[in-house]
């Protein structure tokens, strides 16, 4: 009688079938990790080079705690599985919390310090002297790009002026003489190993500016002139996404991002001063 009723109560077959479930998905997760299934596009600046490293080590530690702990479930799942023996209360053990949490904090804190050189170097350290300033302003749903021409200085900016269909998305002043030799573009160009800074700003919501090969990813917010910094390292075209979620057409939301030399450079400056 008493077996029976065991048996009924303490059939292992859930308990092993969950452990198995577990086990299989960490081998899996591991594996489309380790096979670099997903591999992004090479990266093109130096900083892009630390962003990587960063990445990596917080997967290596992200990914060994994953395992590890999945794999305690697992077991945890199979031995102590219902036998038909009493549940029993507990308290929990204050010590071991406060070791887990006191490890926890020091493994996020020490990743933050590692790789505060990567966060910050393309947005709190000074430009590179000489970098090249391109003004980037995001509106639903294109991105458009300014040049401050041959005086380098932008000219001012009449939000009252904004008139995309005649030719003026940004709202230029004509009678603003710094203004006349303003470059205004739909795409990115700029020149390889040259220090580019980026002034992002939006005219109606959040949007971002995303280039997977540069590993930068910066909000444009109204109101707010961020600046960002790089150099790029490759000649190329990039393709430039929105990643904020910006309206029903942000899904059509990109540009490109064309680096090329030195001289392609200077005629498409030449090419595009003549054409405004
Ligand atoms: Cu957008």
């Amino acid at each position: 009688m008493i077996r029976s009723r065991k048996q009924a109560r303490g059939s292992a077959a859930p308990a092993f079938l969950l452990a198995l479930l577990l086990t299989l998905l960490v081998l899996a997760t591991v594996y489309a990790f380790a096979a670099h299934l997903f591999p992004p596009p090479p990266p093109i600046t130096s900083i892009a080079i630390l962003v990587d490293r960063q990445y990596d080590l917080t997967l290596y530690v992200a990914g060994v705690v994953f395992v590890l702990s999945q794999l305690g479930l697992a077991y945890a799942v199979f031995r102590f599985r219902d036998r038909g023996q009493r549940a029993h209360f507990t308290r929990g053990n204050v010590a071991m919390e406060v070791v887990w949490t006191s490890v926890t904090l020091l493994v996020f804190l020490s990743l933050a310090i590692v790789g505060r050189k990567a966060w910050a170097e393309g947005r709190y350290m000074p430009p590179a002297p000489g970098a090249i300033q391109v003004e980037v302003t995001t509106t639903q749903f294109v991105y458009t790009f300014r040049y401050p021409g041959a005086d380098g200085k932008f000219g001012r900016l009449d939000p009252a002026m904004i008139s995309a269909p005649t030719g003026n998305p940004l709202g230029l002043d004509p009678n603003d003489p710094a203004g006349r030799d303003d470059i205004v573009v739909p795409a990115l160009t700029v020149p390889v190993d040259r220090p580019i800074e980026l002034l992002l700003r939006s005219q109606d919501v959040v949007h971002n500016f995303f280039v997977r090969e540069l590993r930068l990813q910066q909000d444009s917010v109204p109101g707010m002139m961020v600046p960002v910094y790089f150099t790029a390292n490759r000649i190329g075209q990039y393709e430039i996404v929105c990643t904020q979620l910006c309206g029903l057409g942000h899904n059509t939301m990109h540009s490109f991002l064309n680096v090329v030399s030195e001289s392609d450079y200077e005629s498409f400056l030449k090419r595009q001063a003549a054409a405004q």
